[in-house]
C-alpha cells in the first residue's frame, strides 16, 4: 500500500478536510520530505491549478497524484447531483468532468463524496438517487473515455444524509453499473457509520479503490482509540494495494499532524518503506 496526504491549493475554505492549505510548492514539498508517495488535492475547479506547473512540481518531488476530491465543489462551490434544479446539477456534472479531464493528465481518480448531494427535505431517496445515478452514469461514462476511475466515498450522517455506509455505497455501485466507479472507504466515517470496519471492508473486497484513513477523532492515525492495524491487515489480507491517504484535521498543528500520520503508517506499513523521509 502507498501513503498519501491530502491537501488544498492556499485559496480553499479554511472548512476544507485538508492537512495542508497551502502554496502547492510548499505542500508537495513537505509531503515529499515526509517521505509520502503522493498528494491528494481537493479542488473546487480544473482552473485553480495549472496542470504543467502541478506536473512540474509532482515530478520534482517524485510524488503521486493519486486523486483529486470534490468535497469543495459541493462546500464552495454549492452544486451537487442530486439537487432539485436541473441547471444545478448540469453545473455540477460540469465542474466533475473538468476535474476528470484534469485527473485524466496524472492518472489520478476522482472522488465523489458530498458532492453527489443530499435527499432534499420533502424528497424521497429514490428522487436523489434517480438523480445521482444520472448525474454519475454521465461523469463515469466521461472519465471512461479518459480511462479515469471514480470512487463513491460513503459519508457519516453528521455531514449528509445519503450514502452513509460502506453497505449502502455497495448498492448504489451496483445499481450505476459502471465498471470504472469504485468504493471509498473513509475508516473515520466507518467508524460512525458501519457495524465492523473489518466486516464492511470485506464485503466491500475488490470493489475497494482507495482508502481514507485518520483516527476515531479525525486526528492522525495512532491519536484516537480505532484499531487502523486490524483495518490496514484486512486490506493487506484483501490484496488491496492502493493508496491509504491520510484525511485528518491538521490538530495540533498541519505538520504535527502530517509527521505523525507517515510515522504511524509507515511502522504498519514495513514491506512498503522503501521511501525513507528525506
Ligand atoms: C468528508 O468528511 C470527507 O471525508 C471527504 O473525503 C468527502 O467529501
Ligand atoms: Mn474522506
Amino acid at each position: 500500500m502507498k501513503t498519501g496526504l491530502a491537501i488544498a491549493p492556499e485559496n480553499a475554505s479554511p472548512l476544507a478536510f485538508v492537512v495542508y492549505r497551502d502554496r502547492l510548492e510548499v505542500a508537495l514539498e513537505k509531503a515529499a520530505r515526509l517521505g509520502y508517495d503522493g498528494v491528494e488535492l481537493a479542488l473546487r475547479d480544473a482552473a485553480e491549478v495549472d496542470p504543467e506547473r502541478l506536473g512540474a512540481l509532482l515530478a520534482q518531488h517524485g510524488l503521486e497524484l493519486p486523486a483529486i476530491s470534490t468535497g469543495r465543489v459541493f462546500s464552495e462551490g454549492q452544486v451537487w447531483c442530486t439537487h432539485p434544479d436541473p441547471s444545478v446539477r448540469r453545473r455540477a456534472a460540469a465542474h466533475i468532468k473538468g476535474l476528470v479531464a484534469l485527473a485524466a493528465r496524472f492518472g489520478a481518480r476522482v472522488n465523489l463524496g458530498r458532492v453527489r448531494g443530499p435527499i432534499h427535505e420533502g424528497e424521497t431517496r429514490e428522487a436523489a438517487q434517480e438523480r445521482f445515478l444520472e448525474c454519475l452514469r454521465e461523469c463515469a461514462g466521461y472519465a471512461a473515455t479518459l480511462g479515469v476511475e471514480l470512487l463513491l466515498e460513503p459519508v457519516n450522517r453528521y455531514e449528509i444524509n445519503y450514502i452513509n455506509s460502506v453497505p449502502e455505497g455497495l448498492e448504489v455501485l451496483e445499481a450505476a453499473g459502471c465498471p470504472n466507479v469504485k468504493l471509498m472507504p473513509d475508516v473515520f466515517h466507518m467508524n460512525i457509520e458501519d457495524g465492523s470496519i473489518p466486516a464492511s471492508l470485506i464485503r466491500a473486497g475488490e470493489a475497494i479503490g482507495y482508502v481514507h484513513v485518520a483516527d476515531s477523532n479525525r486526528r492522525a492515525p495512532g491519536q484516537g482509540h480505532l484499531n487502523l492495524p486490524e483495518v490496514l491487515m484486512t486490506l493487506e489480507a484483501l490484496g488491496y494495494r492502493g493508496y491509504v491517504t491520510a484525511e485528518i484535521l491538521p490538530y495540533p498543528d498541519p505538520d504535527t499532524a502530517a509527521q505523525a500520520a507517515i510515522r504511524y503508517l509507515r511502522a504498519l506499513l514495513p514491506a512498503q518503506g522503501d521511501r525513507p523521509a528525506r
